[in-house]
């Protein structure tokens, strides 16, 4: 493959605009999009088409214009290429072969057409009969002594009813082992929201930004991920919002947006103004941040008391709706300005006028992203920021609230449906009713869980719903030996990826339709359903013809995995996939919320499922929203590792760039950072380059720093100088996930720590290597 010419050069236009209509171009050409597939990309978030792939940014009710979205173009080109993986391709190349292809390289061959079976005599993966293929499953999962030998991943891909019968027949055959991605994204989201305000989903709807005056955008880079929103930022600027982007790094998207939908944007050279403010904290200072805030706040509104001025708080709302206020205010007292600012990473002045732009705003959105979820405090930054959101009553009123921003388009919904490791009593009870059996009670594995089972011998079966598993994960060296150590690998996947090459003894790959194509089951086209970022549910219709006349759907695949493994005398499986209404009418019967759940989805937009925060109704245990207390953590690993390596020790996040989708690298581009052609990068601050003895241009390798004596290690970074805070990194996900120590997770959520980890780096030993190369997998690895 020719590799693009890599180099670096900033990126001086505002976000989407022209730029974005030319990779638009670039990536159609790419994947040889056939024409007729070409109305597919119109029908992204249509009525009647289908929920774009992309992002669970929610989409406008009644779209009329088509919502231009550069990477929800690259999502649906990738999966309407007309590029094809067929046994022959197998034939040619042994899975040690293709091992040695860089992800981008893989991804690039196209859609999987056949069922195949590893061939450990030849190496190879081969073709085999669909039926085969489900006796395979079956006798490995009847074979094992415990259920709980066996883990079943999802990714946020699948639709409603493809997860919910997954999670009966997994429940059924006897195991709540439901590691998902879930598990590496917003579950600080998901495990700190019911502690304070009962439920872990955000509180706003599309309609609330028409009416906020003041957005907060906690660690969020919407130009690349959620592309769909700066449409709505752009209009909240127009109106006058002010909008705070709390990143270490100042996104592009976030200062200025063209909009693609409107001619005058396209034709100024700067497009429309979007943050008005950047507060930078340093990597992982955000808890400290929201904490000086919250404490501004108790002081302003001390002020305005003896001033007998307006209250501040919004003492109403307190009273009626809250508990634990005054031991959180106390603490607040309590805490010192010095630490704050020393851990925040953010000078006073700043923090102090933070707190003006929170108090001044008479309907405050806050909305979060992987910047706050992904390090070991994020529960309580979680909590903390919904507790600031609290003092002022910004939760469940018009134009405020808490807009968590969910990854995978339906991510939120596979949770809704029961892809949850630690199900509730009360949730089985109403399962095991409607279905007749008593499910499993105790609690299953999720991600970090499942990997560390796996290498103490206790998973041996992987069956992955979507997504990728082996190289999504920390650790990759560890998690590599784990999947190797399975009995039985199983991947349910549009297209090859690593996790197929990192494979247990037996091993399939089981292609499947996307959700841009026609799904017929007796002739008769089937819709699926997804929940958005804003609980709103809606119908999906493909529109493509499928990839090959051999793949079946998802829900087929679940439904013939079940009934190969445990007979129909239950659930007839078979008439479920049959007829996807029946399993909604399941889901129904399960679910609050679902009530005529076919016929609301026959609503223009859907339906919203209801979260009972936005009504100010709290599920808490109090039944009031609660405040509570977190000190600033003063010992953590970064601490230790600081005490012990000095300044030389940084802080690195892995994000991604903005040709990638998670693991799916479409390009090598990264254009709104200056980054051309290349991926293993590493952007650090001036200050620190200087400090080391570095220069920008060098290439090093990267260490982290743990304390379970294990060395993890990556190599050959181009250093690029980057305005980027003292003492942080920037590389891209996952080329650094083998530097994510495995037990290096988020209390009380189980996520790696993928944005904050301890490093050091060297100058590259072996400094003759190709600069260019993306190496895949011996790099990965390394
Ligand atoms: N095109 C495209 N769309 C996607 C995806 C994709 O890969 N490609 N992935 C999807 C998925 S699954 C998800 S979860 C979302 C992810 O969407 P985002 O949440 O935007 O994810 P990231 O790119 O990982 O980085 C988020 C931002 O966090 C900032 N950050 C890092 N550390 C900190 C910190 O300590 N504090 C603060 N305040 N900010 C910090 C980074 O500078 C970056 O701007 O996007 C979804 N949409
Ligand atoms: N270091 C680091 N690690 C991270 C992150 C980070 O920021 N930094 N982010 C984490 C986050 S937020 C997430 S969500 C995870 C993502 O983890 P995953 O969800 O496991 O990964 P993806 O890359 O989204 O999965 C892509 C694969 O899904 C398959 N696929 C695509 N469409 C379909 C479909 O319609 N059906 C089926 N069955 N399969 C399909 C394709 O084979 C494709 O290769 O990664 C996490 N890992
Ligand atoms: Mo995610």
């Amino acid at each position: 493959m020719k590799k693009p010419e890599a180099r670096i050069e900033p990126y001086t236009h505002p976000a989407a605009g022209w730029g974005a209509l030319k990779y638009v171009a670039i990536n159609l050409i790419k994947e040889k999009v056939a024409g007729g597939n070409y109305r597919t990309l119109l029908a992204q978030n249509q009525p009647n088409g289908f929920d774009c792939p992309g992002c669970a940014w929610p989409d406008r009710e009644h779209a009329s214009t088509f919502e231009f979205c550069e990477n929800g173009v690259k999502a649906v080109a990738a999966e309407a290429t007309s590029k094809r993986v067929t046994p022959a391709f197998f034939d040619e190349h042994t899975v040690t072969e293709l091992m040695a292809q860089s992800d981008y390289e893989l991804e690039q061959h196209g859609r999987l057409t056949d069922p195949l079976v590893y061939d450990a005599a030849r190496d190879r993966y081969v073709p085999i009969e669909w039926n085969d293929a489900f006796a395979l499953i079956a006798r490995h999962l009847n074979a094992l002594d415990d259920p709980n030998r066996a883990a079943f991943y999802t990714s946020g891909r699948a639709s409603n009813e493809a997860a919910f019968l997954y999670q009966l027949f997994v429940r059924m055959y006897g195991t709540n082992n439901f590691p998902d991605c879930s598990n590496m994204c917003h579950e600080a989201t998901s495990r700190g929201l019911p502690g304070t305000v009962g439920i872990g989903k955000g509180t706003v709807t599309l309609d609330d930004f028409e009416h906020a005056d003041t957005l907060l955008l906690f660690g969020q880079n919407p130009a690349t991920n959620h592309p769909r929103m700066l449409g709505e930022l752009r209009e909240c600027a127009k109106r006058g919002a002010t909008i705070v982007s709390i990143n270490p790094l100042r996104e592009r998207g976030l200062e200025r947006f063209a909009s693609p939908q409107h001619a005058l944007d396209m034709l100024s050279p700067n497009g429309t103004k979007i943050s008005s403010v950047f507060i930078r904290p340093k990597i992982g200072g955000d808890f400290a941040l929201i904490k000086g805030v919250a404490k501004r706040v108790i002081e302003l509104d001390d002020a305005a008391l003896a001033a007998g001025a307006e209250r501040v708080l919004d003492v109403e709302f307190i009273a009626q709706h809250t508990v634990g206020f005054d031991a959180f205010a106390a603490d607040l007292r309590a805490e010192s300005w010095d630490t704050i600012v020393a851990e925040a990473g953010v000078p006073l002045d700043e923090v102090l006028k933070l707190a003006d732009i929170y108090v001044k705003g008479r309907a405050v959105i806050s909305t979060w992203g992987m910047g706050l979820t992904q390090h070991k405090n994020s529960v309580p930054t979680v909590q903390l920021l919904s507790n600031l959101m609290m003092m002022r009553g910004n939760i469940g009123r018009r134009g405020a609230g808490l807009c968590p921003v969910r990854g995978h388009s339906n991510v939120q919904g596979d949770r809704t449906v029961g892809i949850e490791e630690k199900p509730t009593q009360a949730f089985l009870d109403r399962l095991g009713k409607a279905y007749d059996f008593e499910p499993p009670r105790e609690h299953g594995y999720d991600v970090v869980e499942t990997i560390h089972a796996m290498l103490e011998g206790r998973v041996k079966v992987f069956i992955g719903l979507g997504g990728n598993f082996s190289i999504a994960t920390p650790d990759t060296p560890r998690t590599w030996d784990a999947m190797r150590s399975c009995d039985l690998t199983v991947h349910i996947t549009t297209k090859l990826n690593r996790s197929h090459l990192v494979h247990g003894r037996d091993a399939l790959i089981l292609p499947t339709l996307g959700r841009t194509e026609i799904d017929l089951q007796n002739g008769v086209p089937q819709g699926v359903s997804v929940e958005d970022s804003m609980s709103m549910v809606h119908i999906s219709y493909g529109m493509n013809r499928p990839a090959s006349p051999n793949l079946l759907s998802e829900i087929a695949i679940v439904a013939r995995m079940a009934h190969a493994t445990l007979g129909s005398a239950k659930v007839d499986w078979l008439a479920l996939a049959a007829d996807y209404a029946l399993i909604r009418d399941g889901i129904e019967q399960v679910f609050d919320g679902f009530e005529r759940y076919n016929e609301r989805l026959k609503q223009p937009g859907g339906f919203h499922l209801g979260v009972a925060s936005r009504d100010r109704v709290w599920k808490t245990p109090s039944g009031k929203a609660q405040f509570v207390v977190h000190p600033i953590a003063l010992d953590t690993p970064i601490h230790r590792a600081r005490a012990e390596h000095g300044e030389r020790l940084l802080t690195l996040m892995t994000t991604r760039s903005h040709d990638q989708y998670n693991t799916t690298i479409y390009g090598l581009d990264d254009r709104y950072r200056g980054v051309y052609g290349q991926r293993r990068v590493l952007f650090a601050n001036r200050d620190d380059l200087a400090m080391l003895g570095f220069e920008a241009g060098q290439r090093v390798d990267i260490t982290s720093v743990w304390d379970d004596g294990v060395e993890r290690h990556v190599e050959d970074f181009l250093l690029v100088e980057y305005d980027i805070p003292r003492g942080c990194l920037g590389a891209y996900y996952p080329e650094t996930n083998p530097l994510v120590p495995l037990s290096s997770i988020a209390d009380g959520a189980g996520t790696p720590t993928s944005k904050s980890i301890p490093v050091l780096l060297s100058a590259r030993v072996n400094a003759s290597v190709d600069a260019n190369a993306e190496t895949g997998a011996e790099a990965i690895a390394a």
